[in-house]
Parts: C-alpha cells; structure tokens; sequence
C-alpha cells in the first residue's frame, strides 16, 4: 500500500473527504463531516459568489477544522466564487468539471491546497504540472456529472502516472470500498451519495429516502449522447430524458429539461420530476445517520476488513 500523506496534507484525522456536491453539500453539512475528523466540502455548484462567501463564514462559526469548498469549473460564477475562496484563504479548494488551470496561481499565493477531481489519466498529469497538490480519481459510478473509467481501473493508472497523493471517488459507500481504494494505490477517499444520507444534510428528506431505498440498478446515466453523462436516480425525469435522447434529441433541448432539476428534489422533495443525482453506491446506503457515526463506521469497517488499524491518532 502506498504512503499516507492526505492527512497531513490536508490537516485532518481520517483521509474521508465528502464530495461537494451542488446545492446538497452546504455548511451545515460540511461543518458536521469536519468536525467528525473527515473533510466537510461546500458544493458551489452554479450558485452565486456570495451564497459561498456566507456558506465559508458559518462553517467558520461551527468549526475550526479545515474545510474545503468544491468550485464547479463549468458555473458561468466560477471566476467569482475563486476570487471568494481565494480572499477567504479556504484551506481546501476541489474543483470539478474543468481544468482550474487559470486559477491555480492565485489559490496557491492565497495558501489554498488544491485538488481537482478528474477522471482521466491525462487531465492527471496536466494538474500536477501546474502544482496541484493531490487529485480526486473520480470513476463513473459516481453520481451527478461523470467520466467514463470506472474507479476501480482508473484509481492505480492514476496512481501510476502522478506522484501527488491520490483520493479515489466513485462506488464508496463503506470499509470495503475504502479498503479496496487504498490497495488501488489511493491514500484517501471521497464519498458523495453515503453523506447526502447524513442527518446534517439539509436535503430533502425524499431525496434521502430515495437513495436508502434505491437497489443496484437505479443509478442511471442520462446525457452521454450529448456528452454530458449525468447520473441519478432513475424516476420520471430520468424516463423523459432517456426519451429524448433516444429521438436525437440536442443539448440544447435536454440541457432545457433538465435545467434546475436538483434543486426540485433537494428543495421541495420531488422524487418523480427532480434529479436526484446519486452515484451507484445508492444501492449500499441502508439509513441516515449522523455525520459522525457515518464516519465512525466507516472506520470501524474498514479496520474489520483491513485486520488491523487505520489512522490512528
Ligand atoms: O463535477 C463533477 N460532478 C458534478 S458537477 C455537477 S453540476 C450540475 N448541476 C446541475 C446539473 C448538472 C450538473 C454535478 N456533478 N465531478 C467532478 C468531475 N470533473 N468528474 C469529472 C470531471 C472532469 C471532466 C472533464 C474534469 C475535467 C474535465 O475536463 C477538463 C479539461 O479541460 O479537459
């Protein structure tokens, strides 16, 4: 097994980071995982600079434990919220749906570690010439908008190709997974789906029971015709979609049906229109429970399987 250099890195207990999910990964949420010794992540997904800048200064007022915001690339805000991230010297910044090429420099003068999450062996390598700290190995069994290498072969080629740490993402919900991450060559985990089940997620609770009673089979890939596969949970707008790929439909027109889709479920709960972005590991969610306890068993499993401890101290 490789070395453990996430924790030091990142300044954190146990290398478990929680993805940054749009709108699902607020403060509460975030405070709640880093208080519990993982990373907590702000999600700012295409939300406004200044939603961030208060999001940043109430887990500022839960914790004093870093934190990370997730900046997604492709937000016509990204430019902003960076400059936000940057002028609060946020300890941890992940990025996602791009190359944060243009923004390194200034999130590295502010004292900012950065870790992209990519999803390719090549975008790998870019990142650690332009001196990213360590990298998020993001395979396509994870939810909301994915690559097309699966984790467990993606993880090691990354592994192999980079000498930054690396975190694997994608299909983690327990120890075994988190065992299996660290023999691939990844020195820390992230997972999404398992804390949008965490009690502290201001999700709807629909949106979590969805995911709890979700089976293998229901985390499907929408948008791959045009390029930009999205996985959630399968339901009525997922039924629609597929519809309208299938008739050739453009981006244009499916990019129209699915605009402000997550915000239905993670607001009002709606299970049938909303797009309950979950990656596969929805199928091994069985309950809610607190950040902590999450963490805690996730631990606790990972040692059982593993046969000896982890992070200890
Ligand atoms: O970014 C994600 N997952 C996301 S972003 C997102 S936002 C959204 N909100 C509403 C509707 C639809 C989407 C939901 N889920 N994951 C990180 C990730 N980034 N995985 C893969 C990549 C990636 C892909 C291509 C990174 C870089 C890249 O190319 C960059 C380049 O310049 O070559």
């Amino acid at each position: 097994m490789k070395a453990d250099r996430v924790r030091a890195l990142l300044g954190i207990r146990y290398p478990i980071l929680q993805g940054g999910m749009a709108w699902v990964g607020t403060a509460n949420l975030a405070a709640a995982v880093s208080e519990a010794g993982g990373l907590g992540i702000v999600g700012a997904g295409h939300a406004p600079a200044l939603w961030v800048r208060q999001e940043i200064h109430k887990i500022r007022t839960r914790t004093d434990k870093p934190f990370g915001v997730n900046v997604m690339l492709m937000s016509p805000e990204a430019k902003d919220v960076m400059q936000v991230v940057a002028e609060e010297r946020v300890p941890v910044v992940t990025t996602g749906a791009g190359s944060p090429g243009p923004y390194m420099e200034a999130l590295k003068n502010a004292g900012c570690k950065v870790v992209p999450v990519l999803a390719s062996v090549a975008l790998a390598r870019r990142v650690e010439r332009m001196g990213a700290d360590a990298i998020i190995a993001e395979g396509s069994e994870s939810g909301g908008h994915i690559g097309d290498i699966g984790t467990i072969a993606l993880v090691p080629q990354v592994a192999d190709a980079v000498s930054i740490p690396v975190i694997a993402a994608g299909g983690l919900a327990d120890g075994r997974g988190i065992a299996a991450a660290l023999m691939l060559g990844a020195e820390g985990v992230q997972l999404g789906t398992r804390f949008i089940c965490a009690a502290e997620c201001e999700a709807h609770i629909n949106y979590k029971e969805a995911i709890v009673g979700a089976g293998d089979r229901d985390a499907v890939i929408c948008g791959a015709a045009i390029g930009h596969p999205v996985r959630s949970l399968k339901n009525q707008l997922t039924r629609e979609l597929a519809a309208l790929e299938r008739q050739g439909a453009s981006a244009e027109e499916l990019h129209k049906l699915g605009a402000g889709r997550l915000r239905l479920a993670f607001e009002q709960g709606d299970v049938h229109n909303g797009s309950l972005m979950a990656g596969q590991s929805a199928g091994l969610v069985r309950d809610i429970r607190s950040a902590r306890e999450i963490i805690l068993t996730l631990i606790e499993q990972t040692e059982s399987v593993l046969g000896r401890p982890v992070w200890k101290n």
